[in-house]
Protein backbone atom coordinates (compact mmCIF):
# COMPACT_ATOMS: atom_id res chain seq x y z
CA UNK A 1 0.00 0.00 0.00
CA UNK A 2 1.17 3.81 -0.46
CA UNK A 3 4.21 2.61 -2.03
CA UNK A 4 5.35 5.60 -4.34
CA UNK A 5 4.53 8.03 -1.50
CA UNK A 6 6.18 5.54 1.52
CA UNK A 7 9.36 5.56 -1.18
CA UNK A 8 9.32 9.07 -1.64
CA UNK A 9 9.34 9.29 2.28
CA UNK A 10 11.93 7.22 2.88
CA UNK A 11 14.55 8.47 -0.03
CA UNK A 12 13.89 12.01 2.02
CA UNK A 13 14.52 10.45 5.45
CA UNK A 14 17.88 8.78 4.50
CA UNK A 15 18.72 11.72 2.57
CA UNK A 16 18.36 14.22 5.88
CA UNK A 17 20.30 10.83 7.73
CA UNK A 18 23.27 11.71 6.10
CA UNK A 19 22.90 16.03 7.71
CA UNK A 20 24.69 17.11 10.94
CA UNK A 21 21.75 19.26 12.15
CA UNK A 22 18.65 20.62 10.63
CA UNK A 23 19.12 24.06 9.08
CA UNK A 24 16.54 26.59 7.97
CA UNK A 25 17.92 25.38 4.06
CA UNK A 26 17.45 21.52 4.45
CA UNK A 27 14.42 21.77 5.83
CA UNK A 28 13.10 23.89 2.96
CA UNK A 29 14.41 21.15 0.89
CA UNK A 30 12.66 18.48 2.49
CA UNK A 31 9.48 20.26 3.21
CA UNK A 32 9.60 21.05 -0.46
CA UNK A 33 10.29 17.19 -1.13
CA UNK A 34 7.07 16.32 1.26
CA UNK A 35 5.04 18.78 -0.49
CA UNK A 36 5.12 17.42 -4.23
CA UNK A 37 5.31 13.56 -2.46
CA UNK A 38 2.04 14.48 -0.68
CA UNK A 39 0.23 16.17 -3.94
CA UNK A 40 1.72 13.38 -5.81
CA UNK A 41 -0.55 10.93 -4.04
CA UNK A 42 -3.38 12.92 -4.60
CA UNK A 43 -3.87 14.80 -1.66
CA UNK A 44 -5.65 17.71 -1.51
CA UNK A 45 -3.87 20.90 -2.70
CA UNK A 46 -5.17 23.00 0.32
CA UNK A 47 -4.50 20.32 2.75
CA UNK A 48 -1.12 19.33 1.47
CA UNK A 49 -0.45 23.23 1.58
CA UNK A 50 -1.23 23.70 5.22
CA UNK A 51 0.56 20.66 6.51
CA UNK A 52 3.68 21.26 5.16
CA UNK A 53 3.58 25.40 6.26
CA UNK A 54 2.62 23.35 9.76
CA UNK A 55 5.56 20.77 9.60
CA UNK A 56 8.12 23.50 8.40
CA UNK A 57 7.43 25.89 11.76
CA UNK A 58 7.64 23.42 13.86
CA UNK A 59 11.02 21.91 12.40
CA UNK A 60 12.28 25.26 12.43
CA UNK A 61 11.74 25.44 16.19
CA UNK A 62 12.60 22.10 16.66
CA UNK A 63 15.71 22.85 14.57
CA UNK A 64 17.10 24.38 17.90
CA UNK A 65 16.80 21.87 20.06
CA UNK A 66 19.97 20.04 17.70
CA UNK A 67 19.01 16.94 17.89
CA UNK A 68 20.76 13.66 17.53
CA UNK A 69 19.62 12.96 14.44
CA UNK A 70 18.03 15.65 12.07
CA UNK A 71 16.33 12.61 9.67
CA UNK A 72 14.77 10.80 13.11
CA UNK A 73 13.60 14.09 14.07
CA UNK A 74 11.86 15.19 10.81
CA UNK A 75 10.35 11.83 10.40
CA UNK A 76 9.06 12.54 14.21
CA UNK A 77 7.52 15.57 12.87
CA UNK A 78 6.09 14.67 9.81
CA UNK A 79 4.48 11.30 11.47
CA UNK A 80 2.96 13.39 14.47
CA UNK A 81 1.66 16.01 12.04
CA UNK A 82 0.05 12.86 10.03
CA UNK A 83 -1.41 11.56 13.04
CA UNK A 84 -3.06 14.95 14.24
CA UNK A 85 -4.24 15.29 10.61
CA UNK A 86 -6.02 11.87 10.50
CA UNK A 87 -7.94 12.50 13.77
CA UNK A 88 -5.61 11.00 16.67
CA UNK A 89 -7.90 8.98 18.00
CA UNK A 90 -9.92 6.07 16.49
CA UNK A 91 -13.45 6.56 16.31
CA UNK A 92 -15.28 3.16 17.28
CA UNK A 93 -18.85 2.48 16.87
CA UNK A 94 -21.18 4.01 19.62
CA UNK A 95 -24.56 2.24 20.59
CA UNK A 96 -26.83 5.52 20.59
CA UNK A 97 -29.93 4.13 20.60
CA UNK A 98 -32.09 0.59 20.41
CA UNK A 99 -31.51 -0.01 17.65
CA UNK A 100 -28.52 2.21 16.46
CA UNK A 101 -29.05 2.96 12.63
CA UNK A 102 -26.33 3.18 10.79
CA UNK A 103 -26.73 4.26 6.82
CA UNK A 104 -24.47 4.02 4.03
CA UNK A 105 -23.90 5.88 1.24
CA UNK A 106 -21.39 6.77 -1.25
CA UNK A 107 -20.62 6.47 -5.31
CA UNK A 108 -21.52 3.69 -7.16
CA UNK A 109 -19.00 0.46 -6.55
CA UNK A 110 -17.43 2.20 -3.75
CA UNK A 111 -18.00 -0.64 -1.12
CA UNK A 112 -21.17 0.32 0.30
CA UNK A 113 -23.26 -3.37 -0.02
CA UNK A 114 -19.97 -5.24 1.04
CA UNK A 115 -19.22 -2.96 3.81
CA UNK A 116 -22.73 -3.15 5.48
CA UNK A 117 -21.99 -7.14 5.43
CA UNK A 118 -18.42 -6.30 7.10
CA UNK A 119 -19.53 -4.03 9.57
CA UNK A 120 -22.29 -6.74 10.71
CA UNK A 121 -19.55 -9.21 10.87
CA UNK A 122 -17.74 -6.83 12.56
CA UNK A 123 -20.36 -5.93 15.12
CA UNK A 124 -20.83 -9.37 15.49
CA UNK A 125 -17.19 -10.35 16.24
CA UNK A 126 -17.09 -7.72 18.89
CA UNK A 127 -20.44 -8.10 20.61
CA UNK A 128 -21.51 -11.40 20.28
CA UNK A 129 -24.76 -10.78 22.35
CA UNK A 130 -26.03 -7.97 20.26
CA UNK A 131 -27.81 -8.67 17.54
CA UNK A 132 -28.08 -6.74 13.70
CA UNK A 133 -30.98 -6.70 10.84
CA UNK A 134 -29.57 -5.76 7.66
CA UNK A 135 -31.80 -3.39 5.07
CA UNK A 136 -31.88 -3.65 1.62
CA UNK A 137 -32.62 -0.04 0.51
CA UNK A 138 -30.72 -0.23 -2.99
CA UNK A 139 -33.56 -0.80 -6.04
CA UNK A 140 -31.84 0.33 -8.44
CA UNK A 141 -29.30 -1.85 -8.73
CA UNK A 142 -30.81 -5.31 -10.43
CA UNK A 143 -29.28 -7.75 -7.94
CA UNK A 144 -28.26 -5.28 -4.97
CA UNK A 145 -30.62 -6.94 -2.62
CA UNK A 146 -29.34 -10.85 -3.87
CA UNK A 147 -25.96 -9.31 -2.77
CA UNK A 148 -26.59 -8.27 0.49
CA UNK A 149 -28.31 -11.22 1.17
CA UNK A 150 -25.55 -13.71 -0.04
CA UNK A 151 -22.98 -11.68 2.13
CA UNK A 152 -25.43 -11.72 5.11
CA UNK A 153 -25.55 -15.60 4.65
CA UNK A 154 -22.18 -16.47 5.73
CA UNK A 155 -22.49 -14.34 8.77
CA UNK A 156 -26.22 -15.70 9.59
CA UNK A 157 -27.61 -12.16 9.72
CA UNK A 158 -30.71 -11.54 8.69
CA UNK A 159 -31.56 -9.04 5.71
CA UNK A 160 -34.87 -7.20 5.53
CA UNK A 161 -36.32 -6.75 2.30
CA UNK A 162 -39.41 -6.67 0.50
CA UNK A 163 -40.11 -8.88 -2.84
CA UNK A 164 -41.31 -6.91 -5.63
CA UNK A 165 -41.15 -3.65 -3.91
CA UNK A 166 -39.63 -0.32 -6.04
CA UNK A 167 -39.93 2.11 -2.91
CA UNK A 168 -36.58 2.02 -1.08
CA UNK A 169 -38.16 4.32 1.83
CA UNK A 170 -41.17 2.03 2.13
CA UNK A 171 -38.48 -0.83 3.10
CA UNK A 172 -36.05 1.62 5.45
CA UNK A 173 -39.46 2.07 7.01
CA UNK A 174 -40.52 -1.44 7.39
CA UNK A 175 -37.04 -2.44 8.26
CA UNK A 176 -37.05 0.06 11.31
CA UNK A 177 -40.24 -1.06 12.35
CA UNK A 178 -38.88 -4.72 12.19
CA UNK A 179 -35.59 -3.24 14.08
CA UNK A 180 -38.26 -2.23 17.21
CA UNK A 181 -40.56 -4.43 17.53
CA UNK A 182 -37.75 -7.38 17.26
CA UNK A 183 -35.31 -5.91 19.50
CA UNK A 184 -32.34 -5.58 17.47
CA UNK A 185 -29.24 -3.60 18.93
CA UNK A 186 -28.01 -2.49 15.28
CA UNK A 187 -29.63 -1.56 12.10
CA UNK A 188 -27.26 -1.21 9.11
CA UNK A 189 -29.11 0.45 5.87
CA UNK A 190 -27.58 -0.26 2.26
CA UNK A 191 -28.57 2.57 0.03
CA UNK A 192 -28.00 2.94 -3.68
CA UNK A 193 -24.99 4.74 -5.50
CA UNK A 194 -24.56 6.51 -8.75
CA UNK A 195 -22.26 7.14 -10.84
CA UNK A 196 -21.84 11.13 -9.95
CA UNK A 197 -23.86 12.78 -7.75
CA UNK A 198 -27.18 13.37 -8.73
CA UNK A 199 -30.32 15.53 -7.31
CA UNK A 200 -32.63 12.65 -7.42
CA UNK A 201 -30.39 10.28 -5.20
CA UNK A 202 -29.86 13.10 -2.70
CA UNK A 203 -33.73 13.03 -2.06
CA UNK A 204 -33.74 9.49 -1.54
CA UNK A 205 -31.28 9.51 0.58
CA UNK A 206 -32.86 12.51 3.03
CA UNK A 207 -35.90 10.63 2.76
CA UNK A 208 -34.36 7.42 3.90
CA UNK A 209 -32.59 9.31 6.59
CA UNK A 210 -35.66 11.10 7.97
CA UNK A 211 -37.51 7.69 8.26
CA UNK A 212 -34.48 6.10 9.91
CA UNK A 213 -32.98 8.73 12.05
CA UNK A 214 -29.59 7.04 11.81
CA UNK A 215 -27.03 7.55 14.48
CA UNK A 216 -24.47 7.18 12.10
CA UNK A 217 -24.58 8.32 8.33
CA UNK A 218 -21.21 6.32 7.13
CA UNK A 219 -19.87 7.96 3.67
CA UNK A 220 -18.25 4.74 2.08
CA UNK A 221 -15.23 6.34 -0.11
CA UNK A 222 -12.83 4.12 -2.58
CA UNK A 223 -9.23 4.92 -1.66
CA UNK A 224 -8.57 4.11 -6.05
CA UNK A 225 -10.62 7.29 -7.19
CA UNK A 226 -8.26 9.64 -4.65
CA UNK A 227 -9.18 13.50 -5.47
CA UNK A 228 -12.68 12.43 -6.27
CA UNK A 229 -13.78 10.33 -3.31
CA UNK A 230 -12.77 13.60 -1.23
CA UNK A 231 -15.40 16.14 -3.43
CA UNK A 232 -18.35 13.67 -3.34
CA UNK A 233 -17.23 13.03 0.41
CA UNK A 234 -17.73 16.95 1.22
CA UNK A 235 -20.77 16.93 -1.70
CA UNK A 236 -22.53 14.25 0.83
CA UNK A 237 -21.47 15.83 4.38
CA UNK A 238 -23.29 18.94 2.71
CA UNK A 239 -26.54 17.26 2.08
CA UNK A 240 -27.26 14.54 4.72
CA UNK A 241 -24.60 15.52 7.18
CA UNK A 242 -22.18 12.32 6.89
CA UNK A 243 -20.66 11.48 10.18
CA UNK A 244 -17.82 9.77 9.32
CA UNK A 245 -15.81 7.93 6.74
CA UNK A 246 -15.41 3.92 5.78
CA UNK A 247 -12.36 4.28 3.42
CA UNK A 248 -12.30 1.21 1.27
CA UNK A 249 -9.88 -0.55 -1.58
CA UNK A 250 -6.82 -0.05 0.63
CA UNK A 251 -5.84 -3.15 -0.35
CA UNK A 252 -5.52 -1.90 -4.06
CA UNK A 253 -2.71 0.37 -5.45
CA UNK A 254 -4.68 3.42 -3.99
CA UNK A 255 -2.70 6.19 -3.36
CA UNK A 256 -2.65 8.25 -0.04
CA UNK A 257 -4.39 10.92 -1.25
CA UNK A 258 -8.33 10.42 -0.15
CA UNK A 259 -6.78 8.77 3.59
CA UNK A 260 -4.89 12.31 4.49
CA UNK A 261 -7.48 14.37 2.92
CA UNK A 262 -10.96 13.15 3.87
CA UNK A 263 -11.10 14.26 7.35
CA UNK A 264 -8.94 17.15 7.20
CA UNK A 265 -12.07 18.81 4.04
CA UNK A 266 -15.12 17.01 6.00
CA UNK A 267 -14.04 17.49 9.51
CA UNK A 268 -15.51 13.78 9.87
CA UNK A 269 -13.54 11.23 11.67
CA UNK A 270 -12.53 8.11 9.57
CA UNK A 271 -13.83 5.65 10.83
CA UNK A 272 -13.17 2.32 9.61
CA UNK A 273 -10.86 0.69 6.65
CA UNK A 274 -11.51 -1.65 4.19
CA UNK A 275 -8.78 -3.96 2.78
CA UNK A 276 -10.28 -6.86 0.86
CA UNK A 277 -13.16 -8.48 -0.44
CA UNK A 278 -13.65 -10.96 2.32
CA UNK A 279 -16.12 -9.80 5.28
CA UNK A 280 -13.34 -10.13 7.57
CA UNK A 281 -11.48 -7.35 6.14
CA UNK A 282 -12.21 -4.70 7.97
CA UNK A 283 -10.60 -2.90 10.43
CA UNK A 284 -11.41 0.12 12.47
CA UNK A 285 -9.08 3.29 10.75
CA UNK A 286 -6.55 4.23 12.90
CA UNK A 287 -4.36 7.34 12.36
CA UNK A 288 -1.02 6.04 13.88
CA UNK A 289 -1.54 3.06 12.06
CA UNK A 290 -2.12 4.69 9.06
CA UNK A 291 0.81 6.98 9.47
CA UNK A 292 3.13 3.82 9.94
CA UNK A 293 2.08 2.45 6.62
CA UNK A 294 2.44 5.96 4.73
CA UNK A 295 5.98 6.58 5.85
CA UNK A 296 6.67 2.61 5.04
CA UNK A 297 6.94 1.95 8.65
CA UNK A 298 5.05 -1.31 8.65
CA UNK A 299 1.67 -1.54 10.44
CA UNK A 300 2.73 -3.19 13.94
CA UNK A 301 -0.90 -1.95 15.41
CA UNK A 302 -2.63 -4.07 13.24
CA UNK A 303 -0.53 -6.54 13.64
CA UNK A 304 -0.90 -6.72 17.49
CA UNK A 305 -4.86 -6.43 16.90
CA UNK A 306 -4.82 -9.71 14.53
CA UNK A 307 -2.32 -11.37 16.91
CA UNK A 308 -4.66 -11.14 19.64
CA UNK A 309 -7.84 -11.51 17.34
CA UNK A 310 -6.81 -15.12 15.95
CA UNK A 311 -3.79 -16.52 18.05
CA UNK A 312 -3.46 -18.02 21.39
CA UNK A 313 -2.00 -16.47 23.56
CA UNK A 314 -0.19 -19.61 25.52
CA UNK A 315 0.49 -21.20 22.75
CA UNK A 316 2.27 -18.03 21.01
CA UNK A 317 4.04 -16.76 24.88
CA UNK A 318 5.16 -20.51 24.65
CA UNK A 319 6.53 -20.34 21.24
CA UNK A 320 8.50 -16.66 22.11
CA UNK A 321 10.13 -18.38 24.64
CA UNK A 322 11.26 -20.84 21.94
CA UNK A 323 11.85 -18.44 19.99
CA UNK A 324 14.20 -16.23 21.95
CA UNK A 325 16.23 -18.95 22.72
CA UNK A 326 16.45 -19.89 19.22
CA UNK A 327 15.87 -23.35 20.62
CA UNK A 328 12.62 -24.25 18.37
CA UNK A 329 11.96 -27.12 16.29
CA UNK A 330 10.83 -27.77 12.63
CA UNK A 331 7.72 -28.96 14.66
CA UNK A 332 7.37 -25.10 16.05
CA UNK A 333 8.01 -24.05 12.76
CA UNK A 334 4.69 -25.79 11.48
CA UNK A 335 2.91 -24.56 14.53
CA UNK A 336 3.45 -20.99 14.09
CA UNK A 337 2.92 -21.04 10.22
CA UNK A 338 -0.39 -22.51 10.89
CA UNK A 339 -0.93 -19.46 13.48
CA UNK A 340 -0.09 -16.98 10.41
CA UNK A 341 -2.01 -18.20 8.50
CA UNK A 342 -5.03 -17.93 10.80
CA UNK A 343 -4.38 -14.48 10.79
CA UNK A 344 -4.34 -13.75 7.20
CA UNK A 345 -1.95 -14.11 4.20
CA UNK A 346 1.96 -14.02 5.17
CA UNK A 347 2.79 -11.68 3.36
CA UNK A 348 0.18 -8.97 4.21
CA UNK A 349 1.69 -10.44 7.58
CA UNK A 350 5.15 -9.86 6.67
CA UNK A 351 4.44 -6.36 5.41
CA UNK A 352 3.40 -5.17 8.66
CA UNK A 353 6.63 -5.50 10.15
CA UNK A 354 8.49 -1.99 10.00
CA UNK A 355 11.01 -2.03 7.41
CA UNK A 356 9.44 -4.71 5.02
CA UNK A 357 7.06 -2.26 3.73
CA UNK A 358 9.26 -2.33 0.31
CA UNK A 359 8.56 -6.42 -0.07
CA UNK A 360 6.56 -6.91 -3.34
CA UNK A 361 5.16 -9.50 -5.27
CA UNK A 362 8.56 -10.60 -6.77
CA UNK A 363 10.37 -10.99 -3.49
CA UNK A 364 7.61 -13.68 -1.96
CA UNK A 365 6.53 -16.15 -2.92
CA UNK A 366 3.41 -17.56 -1.08
CA UNK A 367 3.18 -20.85 -2.25
CA UNK A 368 7.07 -21.44 -0.88
CA UNK A 369 4.95 -21.90 2.20
CA UNK A 370 2.37 -24.53 1.05
CA UNK A 371 5.33 -26.33 -0.06
CA UNK A 372 7.35 -26.13 3.36
CA UNK A 373 4.18 -27.14 5.30
CA UNK A 374 4.00 -30.32 3.23
CA UNK A 375 7.51 -30.95 3.57
CA UNK A 376 7.08 -30.63 7.25
CA UNK A 377 4.21 -32.39 7.63
CA UNK A 378 5.89 -35.93 5.93
CA UNK A 379 8.82 -35.64 8.35
CA UNK A 380 8.70 -38.28 11.10
CA UNK A 381 7.97 -36.22 14.54
CA UNK A 382 11.98 -37.15 15.78
CA UNK A 383 13.16 -35.62 13.00
CA UNK A 384 10.51 -33.06 13.62
CA UNK A 385 12.01 -32.24 16.97
CA UNK A 386 15.17 -32.70 15.53
CA UNK A 387 16.32 -35.12 17.19
CA UNK A 388 17.50 -37.42 14.45
CA UNK A 389 19.87 -35.80 11.56
CA UNK A 390 18.17 -35.27 8.44
CA UNK A 391 20.86 -37.73 6.33
CA UNK A 392 20.04 -37.73 2.74
CA UNK A 393 18.24 -40.85 2.70
CA UNK A 394 16.00 -39.31 5.51
CA UNK A 395 15.65 -36.27 2.58
CA UNK A 396 14.73 -38.08 -0.44
CA UNK A 397 12.39 -40.08 1.75
CA UNK A 398 10.61 -36.87 2.76
CA UNK A 399 10.75 -34.96 -1.09
CA UNK A 400 9.14 -37.77 -2.11
CA UNK A 401 6.52 -37.59 0.51
CA UNK A 402 5.95 -34.07 -0.24
CA UNK A 403 5.90 -33.90 -3.50
CA UNK A 404 9.02 -31.69 -3.26
CA UNK A 405 13.14 -32.07 -4.37
CA UNK A 406 15.50 -32.68 -2.66
CA UNK A 407 16.73 -29.39 -3.71
CA UNK A 408 13.71 -28.35 -2.14
CA UNK A 409 14.62 -30.13 1.05
CA UNK A 410 17.89 -28.42 1.54
CA UNK A 411 16.74 -25.12 0.72
CA UNK A 412 13.89 -25.51 3.25
CA UNK A 413 16.82 -26.94 5.93
CA UNK A 414 18.72 -23.85 4.83
CA UNK A 415 16.30 -21.16 5.57
CA UNK A 416 15.48 -22.94 9.10
CA UNK A 417 18.70 -22.65 9.93
CA UNK A 418 19.18 -18.96 9.10
CA UNK A 419 16.02 -18.49 10.67
CA UNK A 420 17.18 -19.83 14.09
CA UNK A 421 20.61 -17.75 13.47
CA UNK A 422 18.65 -14.71 13.43
CA UNK A 423 16.79 -15.18 16.29
CA UNK A 424 19.39 -15.52 18.22
CA UNK A 425 20.59 -11.96 16.63
CA UNK A 426 16.81 -10.56 17.11
CA UNK A 427 17.90 -8.85 20.83
CA UNK A 428 20.65 -6.88 18.87
CA UNK A 429 17.88 -6.31 16.15
CA UNK A 430 15.60 -4.97 18.45
CA UNK A 431 18.00 -2.50 19.61
CA UNK A 432 18.89 -0.98 16.51
CA UNK A 433 15.24 -0.48 15.83
CA UNK A 434 15.06 1.15 19.16
CA UNK A 435 18.00 3.65 17.95
CA UNK A 436 15.86 4.49 14.99
CA UNK A 437 17.41 2.11 12.57
CA UNK A 438 13.85 1.24 10.87
CA UNK A 439 15.30 -1.28 8.35
CA UNK A 440 17.45 -3.01 10.06
CA UNK A 441 16.99 -5.98 7.52
CA UNK A 442 18.25 -3.23 4.59
CA UNK A 443 14.71 -4.15 2.98
CA UNK A 444 15.14 -8.18 2.54
CA UNK A 445 13.05 -11.40 4.56
CA UNK A 446 15.15 -11.99 7.08
CA UNK A 447 15.93 -15.32 5.47
CA UNK A 448 15.60 -16.35 2.21
CA UNK A 449 14.07 -19.77 0.98
N1 LIG B 1 -10.18 -5.20 -3.07
C1 LIG B 1 -11.27 -4.76 -2.44
N2 LIG B 1 -12.44 -4.93 -3.00
C2 LIG B 1 -13.53 -4.50 -2.36
C3 LIG B 1 -13.45 -3.86 -1.09
N3 LIG B 1 -14.70 -3.55 -0.72
C4 LIG B 1 -15.52 -3.96 -1.71
N4 LIG B 1 -14.83 -4.53 -2.70
C5 LIG B 1 -15.33 -5.05 -3.98
O1 LIG B 1 -15.74 -3.96 -4.79
C6 LIG B 1 -16.87 -4.29 -5.57
C7 LIG B 1 -17.99 -3.29 -5.34
O2 LIG B 1 -18.45 -3.41 -4.02
P1 LIG B 1 -19.97 -3.19 -3.61
O3 LIG B 1 -20.08 -3.42 -2.15
O4 LIG B 1 -20.88 -3.93 -4.49
O5 LIG B 1 -20.10 -1.63 -3.91
P2 LIG B 1 -21.40 -0.74 -3.80
O6 LIG B 1 -20.98 0.61 -3.34
O7 LIG B 1 -22.45 -1.40 -3.02
O8 LIG B 1 -21.81 -0.67 -5.34
P3 LIG B 1 -23.25 -0.16 -5.91
O9 LIG B 1 -24.29 -0.81 -5.11
O10 LIG B 1 -23.26 -0.59 -7.34
O11 LIG B 1 -23.24 1.31 -5.80
C8 LIG B 1 -17.24 -5.70 -5.19
O12 LIG B 1 -16.73 -6.58 -6.14
C9 LIG B 1 -16.56 -5.92 -3.84
O13 LIG B 1 -16.21 -7.26 -3.64
C10 LIG B 1 -12.15 -3.69 -0.51
O14 LIG B 1 -11.96 -3.13 0.59
N5 LIG B 1 -11.10 -4.16 -1.22
MG1 LIG C 1 -24.38 -1.85 -3.49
Amino acid sequence: MFGSLSEKFQQMFSGLMQKKTLTEDNISDAVRQVRLALLDADVNYSVASNFVKCVKEKAIGDAVIKSVSPGQQFTKLIHEELVALMGVEESPVEFKGKPNVILLCGLQGSGKTTHCAKLAAYLQKKYPSKRTLLAACDLQRPAAVEQLKKLASQIDVPVFSIEGEKNPIRVAKEAMQKAKTEGFDTLIVDTAGRLAIDEELMEQLKEIKAVVQPHEILFVASAATGQDAVKTAVEFDKRVQISGTILTMLDGNARAGAAISIREVTNKPLKFEGIGEKIGDLQPFNPHSMADRILGMGDVINLVRKAQENIDEEESKALEKKILKAAFTYDDYLKQMAMVKRMGSFKSLLKMLPGMSGIGERDFDEKEFNKIEAMITSMTMQERTEKVELIPSRRRRIAAGSGTTIDDINKMVKGFKKLKQFCKEMPSLKNQMKKGNKDPFGGKIPWDF
